[in-house]
Formats: C-alpha cells, sequence, structure tokens
C-alpha cells in the first residue's frame, strides 16, 4: 500500500528489495508529460524555448529595421492613427504582425518566418486596403481555426471625412476577403478602437468599437457593440446593451474583473471639449 505521507508513491519491493517504480506512477508521469505537450501545442509554444529568469534591468532593444514598414502619422493633417496586432494568419505557430497605416498608404502584413524575418505579405493577402486605418483586433470569428481581423478607419477623427471599418475573413490559404457588407457592420462616424469578447457566452466573439468623436469640429459620436450571430453576421445591440453612449472612448477593453462569469468593458475617454 502506498504510505501515508507520499500517497502517489508506491514502496512495493522486489524480491532482491529494490523499490519497484509502480506502473500507476509511469502511466501518470506519461499523462502528465503528455498535458504539457498538449498545452504547449494549444499555446503555441511548441518549438518554443524554455522560460528562464533574467536578472534586471530588463532592456528591450529597437527591432522594428526587421519591418520594411512605414507609418505615416499625419494625425492632425487627417491620416494616419497607429494601431498593431499579433497575428498567426497561417497558423504555423509564429506570431505575424499586421500594422495599419494613414490614408493612401498600405496596411501592412509581416509574416514571421521564425529566424527573425519578417516578409511583407499584404499585398499577397489582399489586406493593404489603403483607406486609412487605426486600431486593429485579431480574432477568429467564425470559429473556423483560423483568426480573421477587424479594422477601424481613421474614422474622420480630424474631421477629414470617414473611412470605413474592415472585417476581413481569413480564407486559410494566405488570403483574406473584405465581408464587412455582408457582415452587417458599420461603424461609427469616428473611431479608433475596438475591442472583442463573447459578451453572452454564446461561442461567437462580439465586437465593440469605441466612437472618439471628432477633434477638430468636436462632434461626438456614440460607441457600438455588435453581437456576433454565428452565421456570417453581426447585429448592432449598442442601444440594448447600454454602450451606445458619446464618451470619446479612445480606448477599450473587455475583461471579468469579478469574475463572475460575464465578460466587463472598460471605455477610455478621450473626449475633446468645444
Ligand atoms: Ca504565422
Ligand atoms: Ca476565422
Ligand atoms: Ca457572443
Ligand atoms: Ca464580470
Amino acid at each position: 500500500m502506498p504510505s501515508a505521507g507520499h500517497p502517489l508513491r508506491d514502496t512495493r519491493s522486489d524480491r532482491s528489495g529494490a523499490q519497484k517504480r509502480s506502473p500507476k506512477i509511469l502511466g501518470r508521469h506519461t499523462l502528465l508529460g503528455a498535458l504539457r505537450l498538449a498545452t504547449a501545442l494549444a499555446l503555441g509554444m511548441g518549438a518554443a524555448a524554455p522560460l528562464r529568469a533574467i536578472d534586471p534591468p530588463v532592456r528591450f532593444d529597437d527591432a522594428s529595421a526587421l519591418l520594411n514598414f512605414e507609418h505615416v502619422s499625419l494625425a492632425f493633417d487627417g491620416d494616419g492613427l497607429a494601431g498593431a496586432a499579433w497575428i498567426d494568419y497561417d497558423n504555423d505557430r509564429f506570431l505575424d504582425l499586421f500594422l495599419t497605416n494613414g490614408r493612401t498608404q498600405p496596411n501592412g502584413l509581416f509574416h514571421n518566418d521564425g529566424h527573425g524575418v519578417f516578409v511583407a505579405v499584404a499585398a499577397a493577402a489582399g489586406v493593404q486596403d489603403r483607406r486609412g486605418s487605426s486600431g486593429v483586433v485579431a480574432a477568429d470569428f467564425d470559429n473556423d481555426g483560423w483568426p480573421d481581423l477587424f479594422l477601424t478607419g481613421d474614422g474622420g477623427v480630424t474631421g477629414s471625412g470617414a473611412s470605413p471599418v474592415v472585417l476581413y475573413h481569413n480564407n486559410g490559404d494566405g488570403t483574406c476577403s473584405d465581408i464587412t457588407a455582408t457582415a452587417g457592420i458599420v461603424g461609427p462616424p469616428t473611431a479608433n478602437s475596438a475591442a472583442v469578447a463573447d459578451i453572452d457566452n454564446d461561442g461567437f466573439l462580439d465586437l465593440f468599437i469605441g466612437a472618439p468623436g471628432s477633434l477638430s469640429g468636436h462632434e461626438q459620436h456614440a460607441n457600438r457593440l455588435f453581437h456576433n450571430n454565428g452565421d456570417g453576421t453581426f447585429t448592432d445591440i449598442s442601444a440594448s446593451a447600454g454602450v451606445h453612449t458619446a464618451i470619446g472612448a479612445f480606448a477599450a477593453l473587455f475583461s471579468d474583473y469579478d469574475h463572475d462569469g460575464f465578460i466587463d468593458l472598460f471605455a477610455g475617454n478621450g473626449k475633446m471639449s468645444a
């Protein structure tokens, strides 16, 4: 029988008196190893080096030279607000990088080859757009295993007219398709940030779009919340959900801060006064 102090350790001995390892112990170790491997694979860590502690000070080096990308940031002339998202768009376990850009300038998608090289693939993937984008989030809206992209336009923040929000469906072959119209998503006149969460726990990710208002005309616009119907379409539930308010939301975060099983929303207020 296992000892009371070590319930998982088998103390049985063979005829020579040496302790014998129990098949149950081996089975448990094997199971734990399999679970760890499955967890690592699920987290995309299959080929990652093991974590190790480092002594302070922690330092980050500027590695932006890895990216052949020019961000046109002329925000107060009407173009360019920065947005970025990591997305493993080709499911090769290496995170790729999406960057937004100002009007007339192409958005960027960079494929991470896993060896420190990022290759520009936005044109091949069909996600350059050039209409002006700001916020971006990556999420698998249709649960097909391929992460999709949602972009807020630069949205007329500077009073130069709205550029549209865009929902890209990841086709799983290195390309994406603009499905904004069929999805039924219409952004507010100004949009800068987006956040994604399953607000009703139905298994499909829903979408919040924060409206910062116009910086030049000081017009305020209401935020929008879209429920994912699970069939490729979304429904605007901003009013019934109580978030159809014009608070000048520049940033938004979903989180279940009180652990009650229902997601909560924080919207950062950057409202401009007239
Ligand atoms: Ca990848
Ligand atoms: Ca998808
Ligand atoms: Ca949902
Ligand atoms: Ca909650």
